[in-house]
């Protein structure tokens, strides 16, 4: 950790859509008065009938409902394109980069992005799609995928989007859970270099779904596929679909999207996200923690199938009529100096990544950097993890040049946009926090076991939100009562983080980490009983826990302990097949980094496996086991300590 400041420049505060003093007197009306300070924001978007109540909301275990701007109407679809046709039609909307940097990049304006979600939208409604119903999308990072959003919020369909990464089985899980009627999907998703069958991957999810459900296939790369009964194809029937689609008049609490995330339990949760207020927070958070102003470039790296490529690639820049990158690729292809080749071409203003690809990027060295001209940066971003001080210096020093704020900003699916985090002009950062609350948001510091509010500055303990904000998540998706046992029963009368969180004299605020069983592997929510139930359903395993462990580039690696069926014998051979198996299950990002086997787990007498002591071990931290006087069998404990040793 580091106590250096860097403070914003004066000039760059002079620009800034907030300096320091501005920020000091909005926050405090924020928090005095939330319902006339979001009354007044609220009305950056466009309504159709406008709201006359702002906040309706209750964290009451039982009662919990989250309401904003209740009577108003809108349409985000609407929001995001029609209203910008009269000054902005011919100006770029999407400047989309393909994986390959020989193919040529797009440039798709706010005319043309209504046009081609007109079609879109046209499209699913023939196949029958309307206000209510679910799509889910399975999609490369290709303009299509931003069509199919938009279209779905044009005729009030609620999409889900399953990143492109995951396996048939979590996309069949998915397309069953929300009982969508239509999948989206693509040929093939080129990546790196190379190619998934995307497709081929749906046609196996879908043998598991009701014969009713629809799959519209869009042509990416034009490779071969099979061609089954349910399927559709996109693209030609985009092409020939008008341009003229009425968007629908939509109530602010109708549901916008679902995006599914890793929680503690093996079952991911349906985020529900609804429309008026996340559109106002995700539009305000990205042109206030951006400093956006008009005719700026402004780059997110995330993935459409991540709620940051939700709020920040799609809806947050779209609804402010900005220009926005969609980029298909990985930051290491061809080579380490993609991304900045990126920057140089588009020109970007405002750049958004991960730690995780700062880390990767800075163990191949500055000259992948030096080598390209990123003058226009003014604003980079960081997301998804802790950001170590050496990533972050390294970001300011050589990409920054040591003129670019960094905003380091701290948020959740859950939340639907940035929570605590720096606004380049106002807010002195330091290395590694995400520093201090956004407008109208409380962070409360409880004390893990009496779960008391701690009062001091200095505070460590649990990351609770005292009071909700217009981005919220409503509900999670077919079952209320999961919503309010996972945030709402902890810690009576908050909304429970899953974080830990430390404060420091000044006020800022530190994330140490979930305190749940997820871990956070380059950036991703991966839930350890998702892939622990994954490892059991293999026919040689008897059982298994994962925990998380300290990787240099990942932030957290998968550590998972094997227990075998009797008479199995642990082989190298078996071991490529549980990381295959488990690719398989869930997909590439839950594959384990390290597999110990073990002969027994630490349990305690009532058969709890007790991870701590598991994370421990992982941890090479042998010293500091603490008590394990409660287990069954606490010679358990020194046969796993041996082997990991043994591992060296
Ligand atoms: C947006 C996103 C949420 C979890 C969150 C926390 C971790 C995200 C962070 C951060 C430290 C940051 N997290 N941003 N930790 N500093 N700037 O990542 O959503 O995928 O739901 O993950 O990620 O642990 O609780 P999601």
């Amino acid at each position: 950790m580091s106590d250096t400041t860097y403070p914003p420049s004066a000039e760059f505060a002079a620009n800034a859509h907030i300096d320091a003093a501005k920020y000091t007197e909005m926050y405090a009306a924020s928090i005095n008065d939330p319902a006339a300070f979001w009354g007044e924001h609220g009305t950056r978007i466009d309504w159709i009938k406008p709201f006359t109540k702002v906040k309706d909301v209750s964290f009451e275990l039982g009662k919990v409902s989250i309401n904003w701007y209740s009577d108003g109407t809108l349409n985000v679809a609407a929001n995001c394109i029609d209203r910008h046709l009269a000054t902005r039609a011919n100006q770029t909307a999407i400047i989309w980069e393909p994986d390959s940097p020989d193919e040529e990049a797009l440039h798709i304006t706010y005319r043309e992005l209504h046009d081609n979600t007109c079609r879109m939208a046209n499209v699913l409604k023939d196949l029958g799609v309307t206000r209510g119903d679910r799509v889910v999308l399975y999609l490369p990072m290709i303009p299509e995928a931003a069509y199919a959003m938009l279209a779905c919020a044009r005729i009030g369909a609620i999409h889900s989007i399953v990143f492109a990464g995951f396996s048939p089985d979590a996309l069949g899980a998915r397309i069953n859970g929300s009982n969508a009627k239509v999948v989206i999907t693509a040929d093939e998703a080129p990546r790196g270099g190379r190619k998934t069958a995307l497709k081929s991957n749906a046609d196996a999810a879908l043998l598991h779904c009701d014969d009713r459900v629809k799959n519209l296939v869009v042509k990416r790369t034009g490779g071969q596929t099979t061609w089954t009964e349910r399927d559709y194809d996109c693209t030609a029937l985009m092409a020939a679909a008008s341009t003229d689609c009425a968007p629908e008049e939509m109530n602010a609490e109708d549901p916008l999207f679902i995006l599914y995330t890793s929680g503690s339990t093996g079952q991911p949760k349906g985020v529900v996200h609804t429309s008026g207020g996340y559109l106002v927070y995700a539009s305000m958070t990205q042109e206030l923690v951006f400093d956006y102003h008009q005719g700026d470039v402004f780059w997110c790296t995330a993935d459409v199938g991540w709620v940051t490529g939700h709020s920040y690639i799609v809806y947050g820049p779209l609804a402010n009529g900005a220009t926005t990158i969609m980029f298909e690729g990985v930051p290491t292809y061809p080579d380490a100096s993609r991304f900045w080749q990126v920057c140089e071409k588009h020109k970007v203003n405002q750049f958004y990544t991960a730690p995780t690809a700062l880390r990767a990027l800075m163990g191949q060295g500055n000259s992948f950097v030096e080598s390209c001209d990123l003058s226009d940066l003014r604003v980079l971003g960081t997301v998804g993890e802790p950001i170590n001080p050496e990533a972050w210096n390294w970001y300011n020093d050589v990409v920054g040049k040591g003129k670019c704020p960094i905003v380091d900003t701290w948020w959740q699916t859950e939340t639907g946009g940035h929570l605590m985090t720096p606004l380049p002009g106002a807010t002195a950062t330091k290395p590694g926090s995400c520093t201090l609350p956004f407008f109208g948001v409380q962070p409360v510091i409880l004390d893990p076991t009496s779960g008391v509010e701690i009062h001091d500055t200095e505070a460590e303990g649990v990351l609770c939100i005292k009071d909700s904000w217009p981005g919220q998540m409503r509900t999670v998706y077919g079952d209320h009562e999961r919503f309010e046992k996972t945030y709402f029963s902890d810690y009576k009368g908050y909304y429970f983080t899953g974080d830990g969180c430390r404060r420091d004299a000044d006020g800022y605020y530190w994330i140490t980490g979930r305190v749940d069983d997820v871990i956070n592997v380059s950036g991703h929510r991966m839930g350890t009983a998702e892939v622990e139930s994954a490892l059991v359903a293999h026919a040689q395993v008897a059982e298994a826990a994962v925990v998380g462990y300290p990787h240099d580039i990942k932030g957290q690696g998968i550590y998972a302990y094997v227990t075998l069926m009797n008479g199995v014998e642990p082989t190298e051979e078996l071991r490529k097949e549980l990381e295959k198996w488990v690719r398989a299950e869930i997909g590439p990002i839950a594959k384990p980094d390290l597999i110990q086997w073990a002969p027994g787990l630490p349990k305690t007498r009532s058969g709890k496996i007790m991870r701590r002591i598991l994370r421990k071990i992982a941890e090479d931290d042998f010293g500091a086991l603490g008590d394990t006087s409660t287990l069954a069998e606490p010679a358990v404990v020194d046969d796993l300590i041996e082997n990991r040793m043994n591992r060296g």
